[in-house]
């Protein structure tokens, strides 16, 4: 088991909790001083919903303009001294020395798993950021079916097999991410009979996580009946007034469903 995987565990255990943050702020940009604002209000967002949280999911919004070695430092420091697992958003999608190389660099900030996209393939695509996350204890979560209506023209697609009949492109990537040792797969939770389909193919081996929760359309009750483990949730946290009571309110009614 990684060392992402037992703290996921921990850390769901201690808050009750199966919702990921994802911790995308943008609305401050192009604003006065708007760096210091932004990692400010992040900050302050983690602050308050970390105890109904079970880990923390930072994407390019914050990446970019606070930089991985800079200010975003402070926050990988909050989030691990919060006892909280931090997963870099990057959707590794390219040949091998590239990713080795980003995903070296996020394992060395402090992050503790990353998302990769299998469209890319093993040999010389995701080979090698396994192997690197495996010396570091790290994670790799894999999109198995994205959140958004066109994630049908790829993960959606109908593929030949060897015997010349077909199923579909996230049934395969389903069974690659068992087959690769993944620590996570992604599927959105607007597409609750996919998610049926990829727990019966991982099997409960692998947590499946759900984005798409509110904005998106996805409701918790039917991902969460068809499989999913934990909601990733961005917008309906981060933007409310009182981002600590919607992290427990959507904290309860998930465990309002699993029981
Ligand atoms: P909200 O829609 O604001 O709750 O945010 C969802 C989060 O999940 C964002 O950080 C997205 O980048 C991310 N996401 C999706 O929305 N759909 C996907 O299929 C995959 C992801 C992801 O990989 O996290």
């Amino acid at each position: 088991m990684s060392i992402f995987t037992e703290k996921l565990g921990k850390s769901s255990r201690a808050n009750e909790s199966r919702v990921v943050l994802a911790l995308d702020l943008s609305l401050l940009i192009g604003e006065k001083d708007f760096k210091r604002k932004l990692l400010e209000r992040a900050r302050m967002v983690l602050a308050e919903a970390r105890e109904h949280i079970v880990g923390v999911k930072v994407n390019f919004q914050l990446l970019l303009p606070l930089g991985l070695f800079d200010d975003l430092r402070l926050l990988i420091e909050d989030a691990s001294g919060y006892g909280l697992p931090l997963i870099m958003d990057c959707k590794l999608n390219d040949v091998e020395h590239t990713n080795e190389w980003a995903a070296r660099h996020f394992f060395d900030a402090g992050f503790d798993a990353l998302i990769a996209n299998p469209f890319v393939g093993w040999r010389g695509g995701l080979e090698r950021v396994f192997s690197v996350a495996k010396d570091y204890g790290g994670g790799v979560i894999l999109l198995v079916y994205m959140s958004h209506p066109g994630a049908d023209e790829g993960y959606g697609q109908r593929v030949v097999n060897s015997d010349g009949g077909t199923r579909f492109q996230y049934e395969v990537f389903a069974e690659k991410a068992k087959s690769w040792g993944a620590n996570g797969v992604v599927v959105g939770a607007t597409q609750p009979r996919i998610i049926e389909r990829v727990s019966k193919i991982v099997g409960g081996e692998i947590p499946i996580f759900s984005p798409g929760i509110g904005f998106q359309g996805g409701a918790i009750s039917e991902a969460f009946r068809a499989g999913t483990s934990y909601a990733i949730v961005g917008r309906s946290i981060y933007q409310s007034e009182n981002p600590k009571q919607s992290a427990r309110e959507i904290k309860d009614k998930i465990n309002g469903i699993i029981g």
